[in-house]
């Protein structure tokens, strides 16, 4: 049986030197546990090499993205601080085998988020966001089994975060505000917060269940990627690439 860290070191290697490689395992499934392994392995090594590790984004938690990648189960993944750009900075797309890009909704916790607290998680919550998220898949074809994709740390790439809001500031809800991705203005999705688990803040208590179970930690000061509210869209060559989210403002990204 391949080690996890076997995995990993193979994954590494697709996305440091951006040459995509075969599923894993073919068909037969390394299994959610050794797929986490997998990610963890492969994390350690980009901590190894001086990376931060700054938050956790989630996978799935919407129809259009599960309908879009054929898997239906929430995953999670690891966000680094080399994967973060400012909002408004640059994303070279020739450092990514295939990158897509999806409109999301991020959150920073104030407080551990933790599985076993009950009440509102919103508590826990110091700041919510509109953000971009940079996903491209280590494997050929961007075509994966669920394991694939955990071990590949949920196809991370890269993440801008808008401007926060604070919880107090909100006024209404968040299970239903309009989410917009435009390529130089031009609008290329459209959406809904209700798209992510019904209400984004499920994404919170997705989030603790799953870092929970497999090992993550959701300490104060973590950003926390919702998941995409629409189908992810290839980055263009070059271009802006701008999201929305009513009443939270824009966030962009410069392709080239
Ligand atoms: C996996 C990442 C999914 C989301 O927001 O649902 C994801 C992929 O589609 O490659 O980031």
């Amino acid at each position: 049986m391949t080690a996890a860290s076997a995995f990993a070191a193979a994954l590494d290697q697709a996305q440091r030197t951006v040459s995509p490689i075969s599923q894993l395992a073919g068909d037969a499934p390394i299994g959610l546990d050794r797929a986490y392994a997998t990610q963890h392995a492969l994390i350690a090594r980009r901590l190894g090499r001086g990376e931060r590790a700054v938050g956790v984004k989630l996978g799935f938690t919407s129809r259009a993205k599960a309908v879009q990648m054929g898997v239906d189960d929430v995953i999670i993944g690891t966000l680094t601080d080399a994967m973060r750009i400012e909002d408004g900075g640059v994303f070279d797309p020739s450092r990514a085998i295939h990158a897509r890009v999806e409109p999301e909704l991020a959150f920073l916790l104030g407080a551990e988020l933790d599985a076993s607290a009950a009440g509102d998680p919103m508590a826990a919550v110091a700041g919510v966001a509109p953000a971009l998220e940079l996903i491209d898949s280590r494997f050929r074809d961007f075509r994966f089994s669920l394991d694939d994709v955990v071990a590949d740390n949920a196809s991370a790439a890269g993440f801008v975060i808008g401007p926060w809001t604070s919880p107090a500031a909100l006024g209404d809800g968040l299970d239903n505000r309009a989410v917009t991705l435009e390529f130089d203005g031009r609008q290329t999705a459209i959406g809904s917060t209700g798209a992510i688990l019904g209400d984004p803040r499920r994404a919170l208590t997705a989030a603790a269940r799953l870092a929970a179970a497999h090992g993550f930690a959701l300490r104060a000061g973590t950003v926390l990627l919702a998941g995409a509210a629409t189908a992810a869209v290839p980055v263009p060559a070059r271009g802006l690439v701008e999201a929305s989210v009513t009443g939270l403002g824009r966030v962009s990204v410069r392709i080239g």
